[in-house]
């Protein structure tokens, strides 16, 4: 890793002329909090670089450094024609939503792949992948460590964020002793704790905390799978102010049951596909085989599949009815 990372910083900082940072689409904090850090980085360095995104960034995201920055249109390719793209938090590039606006450079730009998905394609010129780590910001963290980049206070920010939220504020199962020591020192060197947990944490609203109640009023336990599941169907959201984020809170927070190994929340989309989300905190459990069985992927500890269809309520059970 020490060569790759020597590798890299001599690609940006000699050869790179235009560079572009893309988190993946529908960026979460992790993905959004490695790019603007890395665009820190980029800039001390005197490198130019563009902070790109399929889609825009949620507004409880938008405290992040750099974060009003980052621009969602694809004509931007067509007209800055990148030579260097660095991906983080991204598996593959169509996961990253950057596949389209690839084919806008005329001539193949150097990927650099930032990331801690065990499931990453490695699809880079130079992949710096520690699927190891807590976050892709503490792949990042290492990173700066080894090439010797200075962790400002606004670069201790952004990686904390990611720390935090893939670790559930560090208290999931990739919650390592590295991760902890690498959040408390970005605390040292200015990371804004307080901030971060007030902006992607102590920001349900009272239409979010609705859902979840209709969530949770519906939990079934199916105790020769070890499972326990919800959905939320669009019926149940209309008339509600509700974002992604306040669904995805319903899984993380289901966690704390006991009485399951799993943890599965099934939502219907506006466009017409069921969502799952997959989660334990338990070790010899693996949800990324239960979320490839339905096309899907992620951690073993947290993953998700989506598949084309609607819930519906058939002997007790939610199923999925594709069409
Ligand atoms: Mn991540």
């Amino acid at each position: 890793m020490q060569q790759l990372a020597h590798q890299i910083h001599a690609h940006l900082t000699t050869h790179a002329k235009r560079v572009v940072v893309v988190p993946h689409k529908n960026p979460d904090g992790d993905t959004l909090g490695a790019a603007t850090a890395f665009l820190e980085y980029l800039r001390a360095n005197n490198v130019q670089a563009t902070l790109w995104c399929k889609t825009a960034a949620s507004v409880a995201l938008q405290f992040l450094p750099n974060a009003h920055e980052l621009k969602s249109d694809p004509a931007i390719w067509e007209r800055e024609q990148f030579d260097t793209v660095c991906f983080f938090d991204a598996g593959d590039i169509i996961f990253a939503g950057a596949a389209d606006a690839m084919q806008l450079l005329r001539t193949r730009p150097t990927i650099i792949n930032f990331d801690h998905h065990f499931t990453n394609k490695k699809f880079g010129i130079y992949n710096f992948v520690d699927t190891a780590a807590a976050s892709t910001t503490e792949v990042l963290y290492n990173y700066f460590g080894i090439v010797g980049g200075k962790i400002t206070a606004p670069i201790a920010t952004s990686l904390l964020a990611g720390l935090m939220t893939d670790t559930g504020n560090f208290s999931n199962p990739a919650t390592t002793e590295t991760a902890l020591a690498a959040g408390a020192m970005l605390v040292r060197a200015g990371g804004n704790y307080a901030a971060i947990l007030g902006y992607t944490y102590r920001n349900k609203t009272t239409d979010g905390l609705k859902l979840w109640g209709t969530a949770l009023s519906r939990l079934i336990i199916k105790p020769e799978m070890d499972l326990a599941y919800t959905v939320i169907t669009r019926a149940d959201m209309a008339g509600l102010k509700v974002s992604d984020n306040d669904v995805e809170g319903v899984s993380n927070f289901m966690v704390a049951l006991g009485e399951a190994k799993i943890i599965m929340v099934l939502k219907e989309t506006q466009d017409g596909f069921v969502k799952g989300s997959l989660r334990t905190t338990h070790e010899g459990v693996d949800v990324s085989e239960m979320a490839a069985q339905f096309g899907g992927g992620g951690h073993k500890k947290a993953s998700g599949f989506s598949v084309k269809g609607k819930l519906e309520m058939k002997g007790g059970d939610w199923i999925i009815v594709t069409e």
